[in-house]
This record gives C-alpha cells, structure tokens and sequence, in this order.
C-alpha cells in the first residue's frame, strides 16, 4: 500500500432517481467501488465511502410529468428502491443519502454563493430554445432532435445517445420540444457560467502531465476535451426543480444538476461526519477516488475539478477517476427507457441468495478497457462450472473429509511432499497479484487471481485423491487436509472484497472470527487442531427454466418495444409507409420449381447462444426434418409447437449454428421487421401443395 496517505475518500457517482438501478451500473461503478473499499477496509486503512442519489435534473421532472405526479415523488420511490437493492447487493456504503435533503441543498447553495461573490463566475444573456405552449424553457432533456454528428433521430439536448455525444441544444438540427413536441421560439435569458476555459492550462498541467496513470479511456477523454479548447459552462438553468440560485433576481433558476451533484460527494460527507469532514476533504493526506460511468467522465476531470480549485480553500482533488466502458445486456445497448436491462432489485427478488454470483460474474466480465456483453448464458456457465465446480466443489470435498476422517478437527501436517510446499508457495504470490491488480483498478485481473486460489485447492485435491489413500496411508491424507484447509482459509480472505456473503457462510465453516487481509498467506493461518464447522453449500447451480425465464422476460420487453414502435409509426404516419419495392420478374416455371408444403410443428428450442434463430422439428407429411429459422423475436418454442406452417421443401439444405436445415419457413415480415408465420386458413394435411 502506498503510505503516502492517512486515508482513503472513495466516491461512486450518484445514480439518477428517476429509475432502479441495473446491471450496467453495478458494473460500471458500483461494484468495482465497493471491491476497492471492502479491500482497504481489510487492510485497515481509514475509508469512507460515499454516495447517494442524484435528484435533481431534468430527466426526473419528465418522468414525473409522464407518470402525473410531482418530482418529489418520483424521487421518494427511487431513492428507496436504489437504497434498499445496493444493500441488499452488499454495496457497504458508509452513507448513502440524497441531494434533496437540507444539508445538501444548504452546502450546494452556499458553494455557488461564495463563487458568485468572489466573482468566479460570468453571467451572461443568450437566447435560449422556448416552448411557447408549455411556457418553458427547453433546457438539456426538454428538447430533441436530430444530432449534427451520427444523424441519430431523437438525441437530446444535452447528450446523443446513440454516439454519445455530449451537444448543447443549440447543435440539434430540426429541434422539438418534447413537452408540446411543436419547434420552439428562441428568448432571451440569463445564466451564470463557469468560465473553464480559465482553468485550462491548470488542468492541463494537472492531468496530462499530472495523471498519466489514469485508465486510458479516461486519459483520452480528458486530452481530447482538453485539445479541443473550453468554454465558458452554464451552471445554472430555468427550471422549477433543483437547487434555487441563491441570487437575487434568479426566480425560476435552478442550479445545473451537474453542478450541485458532485457537490453531493461534500454533502453526504458533511451529513456522515459533520465534524471531521474537513479534514477528509481538505488535506493532502485524503486519497480521493471517483468511481464514475463513462459518460461522466467530464464532470468529474474538469468541471468538478475546476469547481474545487475556484473554491480554494484547500479543497482536494481525485487521486484517480477510474470509469469502465459499458456493458451491454444480450448483445443490445442497456437501456432504461426500452426497458432493456436487468434490474437489480429484481434480480435480488428472483435469485435469493444468489447476490454473489451477480457480483462475481458482473466483475469476471467488467467492461474495464472496452464494452463488453451480459448473456444469461455466461452466467449459467460461469456460476455452474466455476463457482459451483471448482470454487464450492473443492471447499465441500475438504471440510466434508475432514469430519469425515478428523472429526472436524484440522489434521496435523505429518507427511508433507514436496507437492504440498508447491502448493502452499503459491498463495503469497496470488496475494501479491491480487493487491497490485486493486490498486490499479484491475479488478478483473484480481478476481481472476483469486479464482485461481481455487483452482488451485481443486486440482490439488483432484490430484492427490486423499479419498483413495484413506485405506492405507491416513498421515499422509492428514497433511493433504491439512494443505487444503488452509487454502479454504485464505480463500476466506481471498473473496472477500468481491463475495461477501460467500465469504461471511466460509468463514462460519472454517469458524475463523474475522477477515484480515494480514492474515492472507501467514504460514499458521489455522492451527492443527482447530475445529471447523460443518460443510454447507457454498453456491447453488442455475437451472435452465431459470435462464429461460430470464429470456422470456427479455424477450416480452422485445415484444412490446416492437409493438410500441409500429403503434408509433402507425399513428404518426399512417400514409407514408415505404415497402419494398417488387423484385425482378419471374418465369412460371422458377416458380414452378419451388416445393412449398404444408406442415406442422412437433418441436421447437432456442438454437444456445443465439437471440433470433429457434430450432424446429416438423412434420412435412413426407418426412419429420430440422429447420433453423430466424423468428425467436416473434415466436416463444413453446407458441410454435402444433402450429401448422408453410415450409419450401426442395430448398438445398444449409448449416446454421451447425445445425443442418432442411427448407425454410414461409413468413410474412412487415418494414419495420415485424414477421408473422403464413399458415392456411384452414388446417390441412401436412404435405399438402401450395402453389
Ligand atoms: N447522476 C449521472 C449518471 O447516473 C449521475 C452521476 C452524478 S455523480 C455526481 O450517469
Ligand atoms: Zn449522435
């Protein structure tokens, strides 16, 4: 550990209480945070860790109009449901509070107020985007349009969502309000800015030449903002929901949510410590971490940042900004308004006492250095071979031996081979990797260090078979135990900063009192004789109508989000659909050549690790065949079975997926990709011709 500091001030950034948590986030930031401050803790180092929730900004006030309530209350929902999954999750914050309390509103006011009267900022009048039915300004996520970089359709205000541009309302081309969706007026107005263009060199100096140790990805972000050249930022907006400019005059003005939300970080500090707090944000023996999403990386490396050195006053800055990239879920881009994720909070309600295994497959498969994807079937696999096969497997087979042939006591190490030092050797070296990978933020590099730990035991085990030698040589099992046991205590340790409630039930077996990362590698981590308890089960397979209940839900989510979109374009433009145009013309005889029959479906699967493509077994009346066809989208196995179809029977088969296809089904598929099975009106022998 680097002595350099007396403590540790880590942050993960503040969720948004406008939706529940997902699976995109625990990867991104939270879990990665809650590793990195569980690991510290072991370490006895001073940490506290800080967050809560965002709630303030517009996309808030939009979801509280969609669902005709007032902000607050969408607020008060969030808030609970994002506090209560984080712990049950085990994310162990010190605090997690929220920026619509007093002391928050009290601590954001008074930073804006003490930068305006030292003159910090600029106010300025522009002429801003204004909804003149809904008397609004149109600020950030009020108004969409087409973004001028990627020509996505509906990007908003503030951020495209589809390149990930951060805009300003002014880019958008062809801008709509979303409140009337009539084109706004422009009207003049006046607002307070940060002029970050002054702080420019600092940060420069600071970061490029300062923090070249930061992941890449952040460090590349910040050069290219950086050599791009700043500018002056609003801090504040015309909104009746946020923080009230504490300025005479600014009636209707708010502060910029990403102005009083990193100010949260000193807020939820100020409410969790209301004496020491300074000594935490003011001292150059605090280690400031920001875990962050990708997309606030900006906030976090310049704006806050400049924020902090207008204040003065001997504010810190982050030591390091470690943000991941993002994950998608099943090869789609997570999002909260399609509904495409998976929710924590249901997660936990759906898979009790299995919080760990989200953990261990969310960190396994952190999109640390590039986007990465969340398949259902990757965490079967991962849970079933890994965590039950080699991980619990091997913890099980050594404690239920040792009652077995110790009664529980931990045998004397009598008859050591050369193969058990070997063994043993190799535990001081996974710690080493272990620490060096956490302290630099690789956390999937660790986890898969302290896999290794367990990989270890299990092949140990597998190879010296003591259940063999039981018959003939007990010194010898004796001291097989005894090696096993041991690594079972350090993998107590090993896993806790990512599984702790796994560790919590190891340590219950192992009976250890508590989990010191000092303890990790010593020699004499337990003494011969120590009694354990007895074995339970560590981690419980995942059964496949698990996953396919998962995958119905997804595909339910589909379902709808197709049909919401045709509804869309049916109500909008009911005229200018575009369909294809007709093919070249055909000879009677081509067609003529074509077989196409009537059959039935005897059974249907999903072709594994595919979203489109089902597996069906029909009935042509000829012959019962394979066909691999692509309407899992619209189709559940389970609809498509005793379903009668039109299939081309003569079509040369193909392999799909490996799978060999004997014809292809007749499906009727409108623009929009909407597909429909074609079947005769009425139901007729399979076999019959159609023509
Ligand atoms: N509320 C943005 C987000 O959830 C945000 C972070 C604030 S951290 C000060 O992406
Ligand atoms: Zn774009």
């Amino acid at each position: 550990m680097n002595n350099k500091y007396k403590r540790h001030l880590v942050t993960a950034a503040l969720p948004y209480a406008n939706g529940a948590v997902h699976i995109g986030h625990l990867a991104g930031v939270y879990i990665p945070a809650d590793i990195y401050t569980r690991y510290l803790r072991m370490r006895k180092e001073d940490v506290r860790f800080i967050c809560g929730s965002d709630e303030h900004g517009v996309p808030i006030t939009i979801k509280a109009k969609e669902n005709n309530c007032t902000p607050q209350e969408i607020v008060d929902k969030y808030h609970l449901i994002i506090k209560d999954s984080f712990e049950r999750l085990g994310i162990s914050f010190d605090i997690y509070s929220r920026t619509s309390s007093e002391t928050h509103h009290k601590t954001a006011s008074a930073f804006f107020k003490k930068l305006y009267n030292q003159g910090s900022f600029i106010e300025k009048e522009s002429e801003q985007y204004y909804d003149v039915e809904a008397n609004h300004f149109l600020a950030d996520r009020y108004i969409i349009g087409t973004c001028p970089k990627c020509k996505a359709e509906n990007a908003y205000g503030d951020q495209c969502e589809q390149c990930g541009s951060t805009l300003s309302p002014n880019e958008l081309l062809n801008p709509r309000s979303t409140l009337s969706g009539n084109s706004p007026i422009k009207k003049k107005t006046s607002h307070w800015y940060l002029p970050l263009d002054k702080y420019e060199p600092w940060l420069k100096e600071w970061i490029l030449e300062g923090h070249k140790e930061w992941k890449t990805n952040v460090y590349g972000q910040c050069k290219s903002w950086l050599d791009g050249g700043l500018q002056p930022r609003a801090v504040s907006r015309d909104l009746d929901w946020g923080v009230p400019v504490p300025v005479e005059g600014a009636q209707g003005k708010v502060l910029y949510v990403w102005f009083d939300a990193p100010i949260g970080y000193i807020s939820n500090s100020i409410e969790l410590m209301p004496n020491e707090w300074e000594q935490w944000w003011k001292s150059e023996e605090t280690k400031m971490v920001h875990f962050i999403g990708k997309d606030n990386i900006v906030f976090h490396c310049i704006v806050f940042p400049a924020m902090l050195k207008a204040y003065g006053d001997g504010f810190i800055l982050p030591e390091n900004v470690p943000a991941n990239e993002f994950l998608n879920l099943e090869g789609d881009k997570i999002s909260t308004s399609r509904n495409w994720a998976v929710w924590l909070h249901e997660y936990l309600d759906e898979f009790p006492g299995k919080e760990d295994v989200l953990r261990y497959v969310l960190c396994a498969n952190a999109p640390e250095t590039k986007d990465n994807d969340f398949t259902w079937k990757d965490f079967q696999t991962r849970n079933n071979s890994e965590l039950v096969g080699i991980f619990g497997n091997f913890v099980n087979r050594a404690v239920v031996l040792t009652h077995k042939y110790f009664a529980g006591e931990v045998p004397s190490a009598v008859k050591t081979t050369a193969q058990d030092q070997e063994v043993l050797d190799q535990i001081p070296l996974i710690k080493k990797n272990i620490e060096n990978s956490l302290e630099s933020f690789r956390f999937r590099e660790a986890l898969k260090e302290a896999m290794n730990l367990a990989r270890l035991g299990n092949k140990y085990l597998a190879e010296t078979e003591p259940w063999k030698i039981a018959k003939t040589d007990m010194e010898r099992v004796a001291s097989i135990l005894n090696t096993s046991l041991k690594i079972c205590a350090n993998l107590a340790i090993a896993f806790e900063p990512f599984m702790p409630h796994t560790t919590h039930k190891l340590r219950f077996i192992m009976n250890m009192k508590n989990s010191n990362w000092e303890e990790f590698g010593n020699p004499d981590i337990l003494r011969a004789g120590h009694k354990i308890n007895e074995a339970s089960l560590l981690f419980a397979k995942v059964e496949d109508n698990e996953i396919e209940f998962q995958m119905e839900k997804l595909n339910k989510t589909k379902l709808a989000n197709s049909q919401e979109a045709n509804q869309n374009s049916e109500s909008e433009e009911p005229t200018t659909q575009t369909l294809l145009p007709l093919k070249d013309e055909c000879t009677y005889d081509q067609f003529m050549k074509m077989d196409i029959r009537t059959a039935t479906v005897l059974e249907a699967e999903r072709v594994p690790k595919t979203d489109k493509l089902l597996k069906l077994t029909i009935d042509t009346g000829i012959d019962t065949r394979t066909i691999v066809s692509g309407i899992a989208e619209f189709y559940k196995p389970k609809e498509m079975v005793g379903k009668q179809i039109c299939v081309l029977a003569n079509l040369a088969p193909r392999k799909i997926r490996g799978i060999e296809s004997n014809g292809m089904i007749l499906m009727a598929s409108e623009e929009n990709g909407k597909m429909r099975i074609v079947t005769p009106e009425e139901r007729l022998n399979n076999g019959s011709t159609i023509s």
